[in-house]
């Protein structure tokens, strides 16, 4: 496994370099022209291209998952790529965005890695082997309650706008109790900060599968815990999330599920 996590390695800091050339190019561009966004999608490609061919060089058999590609090949190997987390930030010029590959075997997560290419850090996990930061052991914090707490989301956008009403009011719960709310816009880093326990706890709606696969992966083997905020919704499929150290997980899933609507 370690070889096959160093390949994605290799690969993420291929993507984030990449894109943060790119990102010394936008600000030259209209914050609101199409040209900025057209320019952007391209940088997602381009990375995602990068990531892909870096990995396939090694493993010509296996299968990827990509945001900009979508599925191709098959087999018992999928890589899992978001190229660039965080794409409003990026377009925005806010240095906010990270590179998340993670690795399916037979359906089960087995590694990923998750690239900030802005601080150069490099988080990495491995099923049974633990999550580390640039090489070093990382676990979650020793958080016990939401009070003291700080705590990661998003927002619910576009598609997910059904849920703005219960997530208004879990945010109104949650600031309640919380030292801090942060929402800096990459789900993956998002994820990865929990599991390194710079955040204690998560939530968020709508995400996708290629958000969160790394970086839940990471939040498990750092001793957290991940689950479905809303009950019989997985996880992984639905990206409505919950994650956190063991107790503050409980805590937020206690205080955020009675604002869920009935079940139609
Ligand atoms: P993206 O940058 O790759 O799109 C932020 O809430 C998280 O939601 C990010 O991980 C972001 O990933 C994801 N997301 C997906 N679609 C989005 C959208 N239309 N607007 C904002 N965030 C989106
Ligand atoms: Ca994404």
């Amino acid at each position: 496994m370690q070889a096959l996590l160093n390949t994605a390695i290799q690969a993420a800091r291929k993507g984030g370099d990449l894109a943060i050339r790119e990102f010394s190019r936008i600000d030259r561009l209209d914050v609101r022209s199409k040209a900025r966004n057209e320019f952007v999608t391209q940088v997602d490609l381009a990375a995602e291209q990068q990531i892909i061919e870096t990995i396939r060089r090694r493993y010509p058999d296996h299968a990827f998952l990509g945001e900009e590609s979508g599925l191709s090949g098959q087999g018992d190997h999928v890589w899992i790529i978001d190229p660039l987390d965080g794409t409003t930030n990026f377009i925005h010029g806010f240095p906010v965005f990270s590179v998340s590959i993670a690795l399916k075997v037979r359906g089960t997560l087995e590694a990923g890695v998750i690239y900030d290419p802005c601080r150069q850090e490099l988080f990495t996990g491995i099923r049974g082997s633990g999550a580390q930061l640039d090489g070093r052991r990382i676990r979650v914090s020793r958080q016990v309650s939401v009070e003291g707490a700080l705590i990661g989301t998003g927002f619910p956008y576009r598609s997910n706008l059904r849920w703005g009403k219960p997530y208004l009011a879990m945010l109104g719960s949650v600031m309640q109790e919380a030292a801090g709310i942060r929402r800096p816009g990459s789900a993956a880093l998002d994820l990865a900060y929990v599991a390194a326990g710079r955040l204690d706890g998560f939530w968020e709606f709508g995400l996708s599968t290629w958000d969160i696969a790394a970086g839940a992966l990471m939040i498990q083997e750092a001793g957290g815990l991940v689950s479905d905020l809303v009950p019989g919704d997985p996880w992984l499929d639905s990206g409505n999330l919950v994650a956190g150290t063991p107790k503050v997980h409980d805590a937020l899933l206690k205080m955020l599920r009675p604002h869920l609507p009935e079940p139609a």
